[in-house]
């Protein structure tokens, strides 16, 4: 737990790894790359030898193959292993298995990830900590429908049952009165069986117009731990977050100070390490926690605009035992900034466009950050997630960052490949978007108003 490491194996690929290896090189550490062979011929830095070979392209015999990727580190000398985003960024048993080898694991301690992989034990431990939840029972649901029926009498209609072993949109069922109950639960359990190999459900009120707001904070193996900033992340289709803003706006101070705080305690109380998210659903001026996620985030750039800190240096450090710096966190931003994630695939359709970039542009200039792994001649692979680039602009103030998003968006070329620049234009000249603060829905109810963008 906490050891001194001077390499470090990246377990991931795209532009996170990029992101990875350049805090590496910033630390003086010694960055490993794995790549697959969709990957093998991607974006090498100069002098640097290439990725070392860890399998087919198909995630499951590369990325996730926990035994390449142990393998890999034990013979390239790397005495760490910093999983990313997605893959095996929350899996317990790899974070196990990584210190069973000697290895120090960059991420929180397995028994943390445990506990919030459970959705259920995730938000009894917040229950216990003090961290506003929604409405409903910290407990799995019984297995007799009238039990059932009395908890959702007691919550109120309309309500949401969920699978513990779910989580980012996948296993829930929205119920609106007592005779859909029954049904519900039934196809849920069924559901959660198949794809979780977790029967176990529990049940919320289901609020019908949130905003998705999330709380980062950072943590020493020393019982230090800051909140440093929160996000908003509700301009999402299916689940696919799209554009992210770090503050989120319009949120009281005093209220984010209180959130904050509590987020800071949980993270004592469970044992947490390094950076970890707070997802919460914001409603009428409350905040009501959803999930907690264990991983560094695709949108953590925007906080680190605003909070001035690089995120990926805190996680390198807090997995050697350093001692957090907590004096240098607030919570408070500064300044405002937006994320656009710019994915290979039809802006209208949404259907993925793999294929070779033929010629590419990004923006540059004062407030610009560009995380990306592509160049021209890259070619996108048809086998993982189609991001392909990050676009990040940071301005004193949300108005001026709105500004300079339209700019930079303006600047920005890609071709060969379709792209979803134009849904990004879009958003950013919505004047709902651009008065701040829309909820969940917003995005997808424009794509159902304007499927073409027409309007
Ligand atoms: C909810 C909710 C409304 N009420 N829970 C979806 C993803 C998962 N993290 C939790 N999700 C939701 N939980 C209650 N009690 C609405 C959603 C939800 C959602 C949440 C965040 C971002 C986008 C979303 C899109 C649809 C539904």
């Amino acid at each position: 737990m906490g050891r001194p490491f001077t390499s470090v194996l990246i377990a991931n690929r795209g532009e996170i790894a990029v992101r990875i290896e350049r805090a590496c090189l910033e630390l003086g550490l010694r960055p490993v790359l794995v790549a697959s062979e969709a990957d093998a011929a991607g974006c090498t830095r100069p002098g640097a030898g290439g990725p070392l070979a860890i399998g087919p392209s198909a995630p499951g015999r590369s990325y996730l193959n926990q035994a390449a990727i142990l393998l890999a580190a034990r013979v390239t000398g790397a005495e760490a292993v910093h999983p990313g985003y997605g893959f095996l960024s929350e899996n317990a048993d790899f974070a196990d298995a990584v210190e069973a080898a000697g290895l120090a694991f960059v991420g929180p301690p397995a028994s943390a990830i445990r506990i919030m992989g459970d959705k259920i034990a995730a938000k009894r431990a917040m229950m216990a900590a003090g961290v506003p939840c929604v409405p409903g029972p910290g407990e799995p649901l019984p297995e007799d429908a009238e039990a059932v029926r009395a908890i959702a009498e007691e919550i109120g209609y309309p309500v949401i049952v969920k699978a513990a072993g779910g989580g980012g949109g996948r296993g829930m069922r929205v119920v609106r009165e007592s005779a859909e109950v029954a049904d519900a639960i039934a196809i849920t359990r069924e559901e959660a069986r198949r794809a979780f190999g977790k029967p176990e459900l529990y049940m919320e009120k289901f609020l019908e117009h949130p905003r998705h707001v999330e709380f980062q904070v950072l943590c020493d193996i020393h019982g230090n731990a800051v909140w440093v900033g929160h996000r908003d992340c509700s301009v999402q289709r299916r689940h696919q977050k799209v554009v992210e803003e770090a503050p989120a706006p319009g949120i009281a101070p005093d209220l984010a100070e209180r959130i904050g705080v509590r987020c800071a305690q949980a993270c004592r109380q469970i044992g947490y390490r390094g950076v970890g998210t707070f997802e919460f659903l914001y409603e009428n001026g409350e905040f009501y926690f959803i999930e907690m996620n264990t991983r560094l985030q695709v949108e953590h750039p925007v906080t680190e605009m605003t909070a001035g800190v690089d995120l990926v240096h805190e996680q390198l450090r807090a997995a050697q035992g350093a001692v957090l710096e907590t004096e240098r966190f607030t919570g408070a931003a500064r300044g405002h900034a937006f994320e656009c994630r710019i994915n290979a695939e039809d802006p209208t359709t949404f259907v993925a466009s793999p294929g070779r970039i033929t010629a590419v542009r990004f923006p540059s200039g004062p407030g610009i950050r560009v995380d990306t792994h592509v160049s021209a001649g890259y070619r996108v692979s048809p086998y993982y997630d189609s991001l392909i680039a990050k676009l990040i602009v940071h301005a004193p103030t949300r108005e001026d960052a709105i500004r300079r998003m339209q700019v930079a968006l303006s600047e920005t070329c890609i071709e060969g490949i379709a792209t979803n620049l134009p849904l990004h234009a879009r958003i950013f000249s919505d004047p709902d978007f651009v008065r701040g603060g829309v909820d969940i829905h917003h995005l997808e109810k424009r794509l159902r108003e304007e499927p073409r963008g027409e309007a």
